[in-house]
């Protein structure tokens, strides 16, 4: 179901940036299949990094009709002030399809959001339709979002053509603003954006509504490093007292 975005975002990073490469997955993590459903479910991923990005990571989930999920966070240099990509998209058996995309902010600061929030409002209006105001039940709206982020309730031939576009219009900004982006000169800049991107990994870890989902599938052990060493690295697990572990 989301094949053609995950193609859409390789053949992008491979055209646009020469020095890309990979940049490795813990072992164990990269892949994993699991027959505790009815459905086989497989969950594979794959990470990058060149010069203005120091991680690029997706990962496409396919449990056949049941569910297909492709997730992805790209994270800038540290040199950069400007926001994560961030892309969910979920479909859940026939009529559960639910997406979205955003340019996650850093920081939540006026000058902040108007230099690299702004920008998304024309794009915002062109696909309105695909920005529903849903209400958030495991984020904060308000942190690590922006006000033009699309997220919808959707269907599978609206997520074929309409969001499609929205996506490559999302991504070709993303990359607009990566090109016009200033390095930050100050070893205190760049450490502010450093506590920044790990303060972001620390949040999602302890948010992510996934972590039921592959639990799940592919058991506690595995999740946990799934979550901690591979999609949010930066996060520092929550003690868990010896006796429940
Ligand atoms: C919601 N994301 C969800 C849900 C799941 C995932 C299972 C709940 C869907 C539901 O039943 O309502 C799945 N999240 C994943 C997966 C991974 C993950 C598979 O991190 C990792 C492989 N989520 C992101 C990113 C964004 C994001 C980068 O990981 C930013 C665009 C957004 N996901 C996002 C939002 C919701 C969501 C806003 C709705 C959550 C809510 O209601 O609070």
């Amino acid at each position: 179901m989301y094949r053609k975005f995950l193609e859409y975002l390789e053949k992008e990073l491979f055209g646009k940036f020469n020095d890309l490469r990979s940049r490795p997955i813990p072992a164990g993590l990269e892949a994993n299949v699991s027959n505790r459903k009815k459905n086989q479910t497989t969950i594979q991923s794959w990470c990058y990094e060149c010069a203005e990005l120091r991680k690029i990571r997706y990962t496409y989930i396919d449990a056949g009709t049941t569910a297909q999920v492709f997730n992805s966070v790209i994270y800038p240099s540290y040199r950069y002030d400007i926001p994560l990509l961030g892309i969910d998209l979920l479909s859940f058996g026939k009529n559960k399809i639910l997406i979205v995309l955003d340019f996650q902010p850093l920081f939540q600061e006026e000058s902040y959001l108007a230099k690299y929030i702004e920008p998304m409002r024309a794009l915002r209006e062109k696909y309105n339709d695909l920005a529903q105001n849903l209400e958030m039940k495991f984020y904060d709206a308000n942190q690590y979002f922006s006000k033009y982020l699309l997220f919808a309730k959707t269907d599978a031939e609206t997520v074929q053509t309409k969001f499609f576009e929205a996506y490559k219009d999302y991504i070709s900004l993303y990359w607009q603003m990566l090109d016009q982006a200033e390095t930050l000169q100050t070893e205190a800049e760049i450490q502010k954006i450093v506590k920044a991107q790990k303060d972001y990994d620390q949040y999602s870890a302890e948010r992510d509504p996934a972590s039921g989902l592959f639990n799940s599938y592919f058991g506690h052990e595995w999740s946990e490093k799934f979550l901690y060493e591979f999609l949010f690295e930066n996060a520092v697990p929550l003690a868990v007292p010896a006796t429940t572990r």
